[in-house]
């Protein structure tokens, strides 16, 4: 099945919901210079060296235990707090049958890691936040002397929350369901009167590249690359289109939190969820791991190139070394995958294990969240 390689909803930049904001409160003159810093270089610059945005210094949990306690006793997994181990192996990345950039379809081997079973949830970043002191992109003020013509009153912490228009739209205007939410964070997922009580175990959201990046450093992690993301959520599975098979509901069951009805405004809820829902509410893949399809994106380390995959290394490939995406030029993204709860086949198909979706690492959505890997022995033979 080929799919119109249509602009996707969820390709998101920040700025644009920036300028939508501004745009509702009429400061239409605000226009040209906040787009205008998102020139390419300007972008590159900032965000490889993200010193600025650093409101805390983030040290790893001086607790974290190591993989040194392996060798002194390998059947002491204590050290992995959980997570899975995902045998390296050689595996065909991509797909002939989902958007342009999924092509060509290639031969990759990556080297076994360890993987978080379930995306990272608000319990688990909550004890981050307490612990660090570390305060997410989305409730920082912007800078002045980083929009040094905007007006102080447009400065203000936000992010972007997936809002249903009350009637039909056509689909190529993704503005038309996203809304630049002031006071919208992890904590207030939908916006200052939403919480997160009762959602402890919900993937975390409105979370950008960084905050996950300094996540993972604190939790002596890292983020999958997109290759690693890719082998473990095929779970050893050839080419299937799901990861549990070809057929998107077997036996009418539905294996996945994503979009069931009429995109943006007629979700039928099939599956159970309107939104995020806890995580591991659906079967793991072959590897054991929870909502590799659908919940919520999950952050890789990769940047954006459209046609990576014809020239990527074949081994353990990191993914290139500067991003472009031809939408949205000028704008450096990384890359997310597995869909979310959003996504539908009827427009992005996200919940493909194939599926590559790239957001500019700045931004945090109310549908984009992660998990982290990181590398050690493998576990004992049994
Ligand atoms: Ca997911």
């Amino acid at each position: 099945m080929s799919k119109p390689p249509e602009p996707n909803p969820h390709q998101v930049s920040p700025w644009k919901f920036v300028l939508a904001l501004v745009v509702v409160v009429g400061l239409v003159a605000l226009i040209s210079p906040l787009l205008a810093r998102k020139s390419a270089k300007d972008y590159a610059t900032r965000y490889d060296a993200p010193k600025g945005l650093g409101h805390a210094v983030v040290e790893p949990k001086p607790t974290e235990s190591s993989a040194s306690t392996a060798k002194q006793n390998p059947n002491d997994l204590s050290w992995t707090n959980g997570m899975v181990w995902i045998p390296g192996g050689t595996f065909q990345m991509g797909s002939e049958e989902g958007q342009p950039d999924e092509k060509p379809v290639h031969e990759v081997t990556v080297d076994g890691f360890w993987m978080d079973k379930y995306e990272l949830t608000n319990a688990e970043f909550e004890k981050f936040i307490k612990a660090t002191g570390y305060v997410t992109i989305a409730e920082r003020k912007p800078k002045q002397e980083d929009f040094p013509e905007a007006p102080p009153e447009a400065l203000v912490p936000g992010s972007i929350v997936f809002t249903p228009p009350p009637g039909d739209v056509p689909l190529h205007n993704h503005m038309a369901w996203w809304r630049y939410v002031p006071g919208a964070n992890w904590r207030h997922p939908e916006g200052p009167d939403s919480t997160i009580v009762g959602r402890e175990k919900h993937p975390v959201v409105h979370v950008a590249w960084f905050d996950a990046v300094a996540y993972a450093k604190w939790a002596g992690k890292r983020l999958p690359t997109e290759a690693e993301w890719e082998f473990a959520a095929r779970g050893g599975k050839e080419k299937l289109t799901y990861i549990w098979g070809n057929e998107k509901t077997p036996d009418g069951k539905w294996m996945a939190n994503f979009w069931q009805g009429k995109f943006p405004n007629g979700n039928t809820l099939q599956d159970g969820f309107k939104s995020q829902s806890p995580v591991g509410s659906f079967p793991p893949n072959d590897y054991g791991l929870y909502d590799m399809a659908g919940n919520v994106w999950e952050w890789t380390s990769d940047w954006y190139l459209p046609d990576y995959y014809a020239k990527s290394p074949k081994a353990n490939p990191q993914g290139p070394q500067e991003s472009y995406d031809p939408n949205e030029p000028g704008v450096w993204k990384r890359i997310t995958r597995g869909g979310s709860y959003l996504c539908t086949e009827a427009y992005c198909w996200g919940y493909r294990p194939a599926m590559r979706m790239k957001t500019s690492p700045d931004t945090g959505l109310n549908h984009t969240g992660f998990r982290c890997v990181r590398n050690g022995p493998p576990p004992p033979k049994s």
